[in-house]
């Protein structure tokens, strides 16, 4: 900033001060980063400051004059030193906008470069599902859905499970505070989409259905309290036992490979007559026993059976002339087995080194 011819005449000397003075705040008000405001530090109010000069110039002025002069020049000092305080902070301000509003992730690695960002992954359940729903789809079944919040009598009543029914127990089930008279609840298999599919669709029906279910079950070694079922329906004229028992053998092969060994064990389950339980050998002990098994050596992965001609009845279905087959498999169960995880609750921990290798 040159500084201009200096005059002894006080209006001189007063008119240059605030040319000098305006020039110093137009320089000051055009910095943009506090680097900058720093280097033109000296030039606005340290030694290289033109107005600061001017003061070894006041002795020149008249006598009279020379104290009105000299409050104007302090006047104008102050002013830049104010000025030039304000803008440092504008400038602070503004850097610490632009930091919060930078993509932190950059920040992150920048600071930490043995990080890398990484690509999130499919949870092995939710590619066990997928995997499952492919193989039904080459077997030539549909893939459907339900809700996870159900009424009482898609649950329990149409699958001929009706209030105070003893087998009601097994099912110990979360319900919900409806303001509808109605009692929903948090469905506990997912058998009620079974029913669904029967009510919406006329035979025949050739349907998978995975989905999450609810239990108040204590967590354990092989229990969730949220977790997750495939259903299969299939309702045709003339199916038959075998034709259930191929289908399970069928799908749990291309699942886990040929060299598993299976067993269907009859049980008792309201909605299929007759009954049974699919299970395979425990994968953790080879069939010794364990703590995962229980010590019996044995994994129960699903239930199945015939449906019941009450619950044909109960979605308009004539079991005269239809019969079929239903199943219910647990589907963190099934990857258990595949994967022999000894507790199934390591699969909701999301610990990085098991979720990785998958
Ligand atoms: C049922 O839920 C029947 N709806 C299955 C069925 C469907 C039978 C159609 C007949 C016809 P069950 O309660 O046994 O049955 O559960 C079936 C499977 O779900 C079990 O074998 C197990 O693999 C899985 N399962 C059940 N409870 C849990 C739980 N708390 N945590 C994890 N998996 C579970």
């Amino acid at each position: 900033m040159p500084t201009p011819e200096l005059s002894d005449n006080p209006m001189d000397f007063i008119k240059n001060i605030e040319t000098i003075l305006n020039d110093t705040l137009e320089i000051i008000s055009k910095c943009v980063e506090t680097d900058e405001l720093k280097t033109i530090g000296p030039l606005v109010n340290g030694k290289k400051s033109p107005l600061i000069a001017l003061r070894s110039k006041l002795k020149d002025i008249e006598p009279g004059a020379r104290k009105e002069v000299g409050k104007v020049l302090t006047d104008a000092l102050d002013k830049v030193k104010e000025i030039f305080e304000e803008k440092e902070l504008e400038l602070i301000r503004l850097a610490e906008l632009n930091f919060e509003k930078s993509d932190l992730t950059e920040n992150f690695v920048a600071l930490n470069p043995i990080y890398s960002p990484t690509i999130g992954a499919l949870h092995p359940v939710t590619l066990a599902q997928m995997e499952l729903e492919d193989i039904f789809i080459a077997m030539g079944f549909n893939v459907m859905d339900g809700p996870e919040a159900e009424t009482d009598w898609y649950n329990f009543e149409a699958l001929n499970i009706p209030k105070d029914h003893p087998a009601r127990g097994m099912w110990d089930t979360f319900y919900l505070n409806s303001k509808i008279p109605e009692t929903i609840l948090m469905r506990a298999h997912t058998s009620p989409v079974q029913v669904r599919v029967m009510k919406t669709y006329e035979p025949p029906i050739y349907t998978v259905m995975p989905g999450r279910c609810f239990r108040r079950d204590t967590p354990d070694a092989r229990h969730l309290a949220i977790f997750h079922q495939i259903e299969g329906l299939v309702i045709d004229k003339g199916i038959n036992f075998g034709h259930l028992a191929g289908t399970i053998e069928q799908f749990t092969t291309n699942y886990f490979g040929p060299n598993i060994h299976a067993r269907l064990r009859p049980a008792y389950f309201p909605f299929t007559e007759p009954s049974a339980e699919f299970e395979i050998t425990c994968t953790i002990c080879g069939g010794d026993g364990c703590r995962t098994c229980s010590l019996t050596g044995w994994i129960e992965l699903g239930g199945c059976g015939m449906v019941d001609p009450e619950v044909f009845k109960a979605v308009g279905i004539d079991p005269e002339i239809w019969t079929g087959f239903a199943f219910g498999f647990g589907i963190d169960r099934l990857v258990q087995m595949k994967y022999s995880l000894s507790d199934m609750r390591d699969l909701t921990e999301n610990d990085l080194r098991l979720l990785l290798q998958f």
